[in-house]
């Protein structure tokens, strides 16, 4: 972090000293008081959801200060207690805009260090909503299946000792227990997380592990409780010490915390909550729609396969970033032909949404050079993550007798890339639950298309019961990794780009 030149630090004392060009909060967060407990207080949470939260609360007032709570790690708190939970957010993009300086944000909480402070501020009555973004890995769940994993670390856990939990779920279930206790009506469980139909899987896995502990408990829960799914969409990247020295020249306060996000956001949510206890959020953005599932479906396979099938091939191709991932011809043909040829297709559009134009604006997202948003961060967790990006347009191509070429080449630069070595002969840093097992059955077996395939697909937790036994997709995922390996990832997805620049610019000039 840069230590020098520091400004005052941000906090509620400093507060009133920022530079007229950064925008502070309209009302007196030192009287807010909280209605949210945030699970998972990393950037996403604070570069969206808490904006809308502030502006909600700016427009019509209500206790709905959060409490974030980190379950994991200290860096959060450390940073943000010290300013007093403010944080500074300011938008990339071609366009400068004001730095934002948000007040929402009350306590930071780390799970881990004190279980109980985390229980007694869930189980209060005051608080009405308990949100979620802690990626698709905390929900410890399968992810082919979408059931809790009841053989996870932490879940294993959670069952023996329920009164100091470590996983969201786990938390979760004991304070709605002493809820229920105490009389007191459950809060709301928000998942903010790219998980197809989030709020439905959340409640399957909060059911699953109160019915364990005690079937009436589950059944309160069933009765009384809300899950609402939501549909969240911003690039929020991790922030560098740029952003942080470039924020202090602008509001002439040192942030050690803040946020970078793209201009674009969107929020999808099902109104459901209990008591109709929430924000204003429909006045901030917000669109409520009776169905989010559509939403859901066309964000996770369009914009999110796309992402992931640029951090695959974009980083065995050589590329740092999504921006130079997609601004390369050969890597943008190929993901207009994915979307185009192969996804598109097979994916419902939400009333009044055209997908030619949502993939366009997503293309223009991606290429956002003021967005540093890294191949490597987005290819993280990739076994969380294909499982809803990827393979649902996989499984309704076969299921119509479609080809799926592009899809099976996104998977097989999965496969090279968890693998853990790029084309070169260097180690890829690869991070993902999965990623000690991924390396050991993938190097364990010989290097053929075959073999490669055949040690990724034993992997059920990702690909199911149902892929690893389909020829076509078998043969599919052969034929990619093939070519992947004769050619490279970048040659290999021009000869599928479908234009002649991006061949030529592949085999041609290319010295990559
Ligand atoms: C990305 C997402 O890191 C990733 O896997 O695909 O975080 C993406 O930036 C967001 O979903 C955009 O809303």
């Amino acid at each position: 972090m840069n230590q020098q030149n520091r400004q005052p630090r941000l906090s509620l004392a400093s507060l009133a000293t920022s530079r007229p060009a950064a925008q502070r909060p309209s009302y007196a967060p030192a009287a807010l008081r909280p209605g949210i407990v945030h699970l998972g207080i990393g950037a996403f949470v604070r570069g969206h959801v808490a904006i809308y939260t502030e502006d909600a609360i700016a427009l019509r007032g209500g206790d709905w200060g959060i409490i974030g709570v980190s379950l994991r790690h200290l860096d959060q708190r450390d940073r943000l207690a010290p300013q007093d939970g403010l944080y500074t957010a300011l938008e990339r993009g071609p366009v400068v805009k004001p730095p934002r300086i948000v007040g929402c944000l009350r306590e930071v909480l780390v799970a881990p260090e004190n279980p109980e402070a985390v229980l007694c501020r869930m189980a209060d009555p005051a608080i009405r909503i308990v949100s979620l973004t802690v990626t698709e890995k905390g929900y410890d769940h399968d992810p082919a299946t979408g059931r809790l994993n009841p053989e996870h670390d932490d879940i294993r856990h959670d069952i023996a000792e329920p009164h100091a939990p470590r996983s969201a779920v786990g938390f979760i279930v004991e304070a709605l227990a002493r809820r229920r206790a105490t009389g007191v009506a459950p809060f709301t469980v928000m998942s903010c997380d790219n998980l197809p139909q989030n709020g439905k899987l959340l409640k399957g896995l909060v059911r699953d592990f109160a019915a364990r502990r005690d079937p009436e408990l589950a059944h309160w829960i069933d009765t009384h409780g809300a899950f609402p799914s939501s549909m969240v969409d911003r690039v929020v990247p991790p922030v560098t010490d740029a952003d942080r020295a470039d924020i202090e020249n602008l509001t002439g306060l040192f942030d050690a915390s803040p946020v970078v996000h793209e201009p674009f956001s969107q929020w999808v949510l099902e109104d459901s909550f209990v008591g109709g206890a929430r924000p204003a959020w429909h006045e901030c953005g917000v669109e409520i729609a009776d169905d989010v599932k559509p939403y859901e479906d066309m964000k996770l396979q369009l914009l999110n396969g796309a992402h992931s099938a640029l951090a695959y091939l974009g980083y065995l191709s050589g590329h740092d970033m999504i921006s130079q991932a997609v601004a390369d011809p050969v890597l943008q043909g190929f993901v207009r032909n994915l979307w185009d040829e192969e996804v598109i297709p097979v994916v419902h559009a939400p009333a009044g949404v055209d997908l030619a134009d949502y993939t366009a604006t997503v293309q223009s997202r991606f290429a956002n050079p003021f967005v540093r948003h890294r191949t490597w961060q987005v290819a993280m967790d990739g076994s969380q993550k294909l499982p809803q990006r990827i393979l649902p347009s996989v499984r309704a191509r076969l299921s119509r007798g479609m080809d799926l070429p592009r899809l099976a080449l996104v998977i097989a630069a999965w496969i090279r890339y968890a693998g853990g070595t790029d084309e070169g002969g260097k180690t890829i840093d690869v991070r993902d639950p999965l990623a000690g097992q991924l390396r050991d059955k993938l190097g364990a077996a010989s290097r053929t298309p075959a073999d490669q395939v055949n040690a990724a697909l034993s992997f059920k937790t990702i690909f199911g019961d149902d892929l690893p036994t389909d020829e076509r997709f078998r043969d599919a995922l052969r034929t990619a990794y093939a070519q992947l390996a004769l050619l490279g990832a970048r040659k290999a997805a021009a000869s599928l780009a479908g234009n002649a620049t991006s061949l030529n610019t592949a085999i041609g000039k290319d010295a990559r």
